[in-house]
C-alpha cells in the first residue's frame, strides 16, 4: 500500500478558496473538496466556513453527517493525512447554539436533534383533526431563537418612495384577525420511501411530516396594503426573512408570488396563534407565515422581515432546495436554476393504522389514514385496496367539510373492511383523489428525485392476518 502524502494544518490551511483549491479535515485525514462544494446539500456557503480547518466543530452542530454514506462521500476526495505532530485536535471551541432549544415531547419522532427535526408517531398522527401543538411535526434548518415579545418587530419594507414599518405586536393585533385551519406539510414528507427505492440526500421523514392546526393572525394582504403596496402587473414576488440564522449570519429565507400574498381569498397569514395558544417556539413565536395549500418552506417561522422583490429569494432554500427533478438528475447533472421553486403541493395521502409489519386480528380490519391536496383542491375520495391494488373500496371521509378552491385542511379517512377469508397477510394500499381528478402515481420509481422531495405514491403496509 502506498505511504499517504502528509501535510501540515499550515498547509491545509492555505486552501481555502477556489483559486488555491478547497481542503477540509476531519480526525488526521485531509480532504480536497472543491468538485463537492456546489453540490452539498447544505449549501456552498456553509461547507466553505470550513474551508482550509478541520470539520468537527461544524459537524458537531449538524448530525446529518453522522451517517456511512457521508463518511463514504468525502472519502472520495481523500488526498492525504496530516503530520503526527500536527495529529492534535483543533483547539477550535463552539459554544452549543442549540443549548437553548426548547424541551420536546417524548412522543415525537427524532430525525434529527440538531437541528431539531421530529415527527409524531402515525398512531397519534390521525387521533385528531387537529393536531395538538406539542406533537405538531417540527422542521427546524437552524437553533431556535429565543425572541422577546416585547421588543419583537416585524420589518416591512415599502415600496419605492414609502417608508418600512416596523410592526410590533400589538400592531399586529390591530389588523382584523383572521382565523383558517391549515394542514402544513414538509416537501420531504414520506422520503424515507424514496431511499427505499435509492439512496436520496436528506431527513428520512416517514409518513408524518404534516400537521394540521388552526392558525389565527393577521392577513398579509392587509399588511402589505397598510406598508403602501399594491398587485402589479409585472412579476413580483414577496420575501420573508426568519431571524434564525446559521454561523455566517444567513437567515432562513423564502418566497412566494405577489400575486398570492396580495390575493385576499388566498388567506396568507402573518399567524401569531396555533389552536388559540401563542405559536410555540419551535413553530415560529412570536410570528409565522402561513400559505394555505403551499408547501412547508415558504412558511417562515421567525418572521423578521418581509419585502416585495422582482425575483424570489435569494435564499439557499429558495434557489438550491426544495425543488423537484427528473429521476435521471444526479448531484453531477443537477442544475437547480432549471427548475421552479416548489409552491402548491401534490395530492397526498397515507395509511396511518395499521402500521407496516403489524399483525391483525382476522374477521374485520380497520384503517385509518390522512388525505390532502395544494393548491386549495379539496380531496373528493381515497380508494383503498387489501390485494396490493387489484380491487378497491372507497373509505369513508372524516373531518370537516372543504371549501371549493380553499381546501387548505386535511381530510382524515377511515375503512372497516372485511378480512377475506383465508388470507394469511395484507397488502393494504391508498390513494386519494382530488377535485380536480388529480391521483398520485403507484410507485415511488417515476417519481424518485435526488433529493427526495414530492414523495407521494401510493402508500402500502403489509401485514399479517392471526389465523
Ligand atoms: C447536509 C456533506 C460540510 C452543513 C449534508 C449532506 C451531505 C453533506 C452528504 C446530506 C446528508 C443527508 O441528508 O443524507 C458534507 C461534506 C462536507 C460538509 C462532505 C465537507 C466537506 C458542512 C459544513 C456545514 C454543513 C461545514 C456547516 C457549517 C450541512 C447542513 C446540511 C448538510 C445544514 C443539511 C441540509 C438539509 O437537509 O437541510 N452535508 N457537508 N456541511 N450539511 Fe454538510
Ligand atoms: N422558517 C424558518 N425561519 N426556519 C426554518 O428552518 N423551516 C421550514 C418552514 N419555515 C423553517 C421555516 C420548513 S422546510 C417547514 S416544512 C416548515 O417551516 C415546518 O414548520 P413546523 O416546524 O412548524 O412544522
Ligand atoms: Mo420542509
Amino acid at each position: 500500500e502506498k505511504s499517504p502524502h502528509i501535510y501540515t494544518r499550515e498547509e491545509v490551511r492555505s486552501h481555502s478558496s477556489p483559486e488555491t483549491r478547497i481542503w477540509v479535515t476531519l480526525g488526521c485525514e485531509v480532504f480536497d473538496v472543491t468538485e463537492f462544494v456546489d453540490l452539498h446539500p447544505g449549501g456552498a456557503s456553509k461547507l466553505m466556513l470550513a474551508a482550509g480547518g478541520p470539520l468537527e466543530p461544524f459537524w458537531a452542530l449538524y448530525a446529518v453527517h453522522d451517517q456511512p454514506h457521508v463518511r463514504e462521500l468525502l472519502a472520495q476526495y481523500k488526498v492525504g493525512e496530516l503530520s503526527p505532530e500536527d495529529k492534535a485536535p483543533s483547539t477550535l471551541q463552539t459554544s452549543d447554539p442549540y443549548a437553548d432549544d426548547p424541551i420536546r415531547h417524548p412522543a415525537l419522532k427524532v430525525n434529527s436533534q440538531r437541528p431539531f427535526n421530529a415527527e409524531p408517531p402515525p398512531e397519534l398522527l390521525t387521533e385528531n383533526y387537529i393536531t395538538p401543538n406539542p406533537i405538531f411535526f417540527t422542521r427546524n434548518h437552524l437553533p431556535v431563537p429565543n425572541l422577546d415579545p416585547e421588543t419583537y418587530r416585524l420589518h416591512v419594507v415599502g415600496p419605492p418612495g414609502c417608508q418600512s414599518l416596523f410592526l410590533s405586536l400589538d400592531d399586529l393585533y390591530q389588523f382584523p384577525k383572521h382565523e383558517i385551519t391549515v394542514t402544513l406539510q414538509c416537501a420531504g414528507n414520506r422520503r424515507s420511501e424514496m431511499t427505499r427505492f435509492k439512496e436520496v440526500k436528506g431527513l428520512a421523514w416517514n409518513t408524518g411530516a404534516i400537521s394540521t392546526a388552526c392558525w389565527a393572525g393577521a392577513r398579509l394582504c392587509d399588511v402589505l396594503a397598510k406598508a403602501g403596496h399594491r398587485l402589479c402587473e409585472t412579476e413580483a414576488h414577496v420575501c420573508f426573512e426568519g431571524l434564525d440564522s446559521d454561523p455566517t449570519g444567513t437567515a432562513y429565507g423564502a418566497s412566494i408570488p405577489l400575486a398570492r400574498a396580495m390575493d385576499p381569498e388566498a388567506e396568507v397569514l402573518l399567524a401569531y396563534e396555533m389552536n388559540g395558544q401563542p405559536l410555540p417556539r419551535d413553530h415560529g413565536f412570536p410570528v409565522r407565515v402561513v400559505v394555505p395549500g403551499v408547501v412547508g418552506a415558504r412558511h417562515v417561522k421567525w418572521l423578521g422581515k418581509v419585502s416585495v422583490e422582482p425575483e424570489e429569494s435569494y435564499s439557499h432554500w429558495q434557489r438550491r432546495d426544495y425543488k423537484g427533478f427528473s429521476p435521471s438528475v444526479d448531484w453531477d447533472t443537477v442544475d437547480f436554476d432549471s427548475a421552479p421553486s416548489i409552491q402548491e403541493l401534490p395530492v397526498q395521502s397515507a395509511i396511518t393504522e395499521p402500521k407496516d409489519g403489524e399483525t391483525v386480528q382476522s374477521g374485520e380490519v380497520t384503517i385509518k389514514g390522512y388525505a390532502w391536496s395544494g393548491g386549495g383542491r379539496a380531496v373528493v375520495r381515497v380508494d383503498v385496496s387489501l390485494d396490493g391494488g387489484l380491487t378497491w373500496q372507497v373509505a369513508e371521509l372524516d373531518g370537516e367539510e372543504q371549501r371549493p378552491r380553499k381546501a387548505w385542511a386535511w381530510r382524515l379517512w377511515q375503512l372497516q373492511a372485511p378480512v377475506p377469508a383465508g388470507k394469511k397477510e395484507l397488502n393494504i394500499v391508498c390513494k386519494a383523489v382530488d377535485d380536480s381528478y388529480n391521483v398520485q402515481p403507484d410507485t415511488v420509481a417515476p417519481i424518485w428525485n435526488l433529493r427526495g422531495v414530492l414523495s407521494n405514491a401510493w402508500h402500502r403496509v403489509h401485514v399479517r392476518v392471526t389465523p
